[in-house]
């Protein structure tokens, strides 16, 4: 009997132990991204576009995925081309934490950052450089072992040349990925955008606000014109009667009358009978 107690003890000793391990289960993400759909962005000196759809493979996002196992996250980012490692190109993927917190991996030139509520470095567990998938993994030391972690964003950039050639590649990817434009304009066989375009619909917007303006001021005009009339008529009907303490008051005795006696009071005194009368 001693010995089953002893068995059981242990089991319920092992599972108290491996209950945070169990707790903190593995967790994965992954994102897809379609080919072809780079945007191009150009500034010439005195103007700017964009173009959408434009191809640039080594930066052509087609999905990125992480996966936590053993105490590491490990992260890829992968494109229809190849991962190249120049100062020219970054690769860029955003995690958040179950409390929002954002913890943001990019590679350029060979190297890996990281920059997390945690920790800011650089991450040597890097590989993939010359085939289609980077591969990065992390620490969760490193990170502050959230509880779990999910792709926000996954970006990369091709710039041509530097600032002043004012020309770049730009693709992006997942839930909340910063699309640089929106264009739905289906009539746009060229897939250029303008920057008129732009302009246009700020016109137009300011134009309906100018609108409402124009209805609803005279409109508030009108209404205090006639709030303003109101209290005016209101105020002459009031002016044209008398007060009632003026119209009913007493007015004072004319100095040396002598004061009016008391008809009927103690007071009051009765004349003498004429003589003989009596
Ligand atoms: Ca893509």
């Amino acid at each position: 009997m001693k010995i089953k107690k002893y068995v059981v003890a242990i089991i319920v000793l092992a599972t108290l132990l491996l209950a945070p391990a169990i707790a903190s289960a593995q967790y994965s993400d992954s994102i897809s991204d379609s080919t072809g759909d780079v945007f191009h962005w150009e500034w010439d000196g005195t103007s700017y576009r964009w173009r959408e759809n434009v191809e640039r493979p080594d930066i052509d996002i087609t999905g990125a995925s992480i996966s936590e196992s053993g105490g590491y996250i490990y992260a890829s980012i992968e494109v229809k081309g190849t991962i190249r490692a120049t100062y020219e190109i970054h690769y860029n993927i955003m995690l958040v934490d179950e409390d929002g917190e954002s913890y943001n991996i990019w590679y350029t030139d060979g190297v890996c950052y990281i920059q997390s509520p945690h920790f800011y470095g650089t991450l040597e567990q890097v590989s993939g450089v010359g085939t289609s998938t980077l591969e990065v993994l992390l620490s969760l030391e490193d990170l502050g072992y959230p509880a779990s972690l999910e792709i926000a964003s996954v970006e990369t950039h091709d710039w041509l040349d530097d600032v002043e050639s004012g020309e770049y590649y730009y693709d992006t990817a997942g839930p909340e990925a910063d699309e640089p434009i929106e264009d739905d304009d289906e009539d746009d066989d060229n897939d250029e955008i303008d920057i008129d375009e732009g302009i246009i619909d700020d016109l137009i917007e300011r134009g309906m606000w100018c609108l409402a303006l124009i209805i609803i001021i005279p409109i508030v005009i009108i209404i205090i014109i006639v709030i303003v009339v109101i209290k005016v008529l209101k105020k002459d009907d009031n002016g044209g009667e008398q007060p009632p303490q003026q119209q009913y008051q007493q007015p004072p005795p004319p100095s040396g009358q002598p004061p009016k006696q008391n008809q009927g009071g103690q007071g009051g005194q009765t004349p003498p009978p004429p003589p003989g009368s009596r």
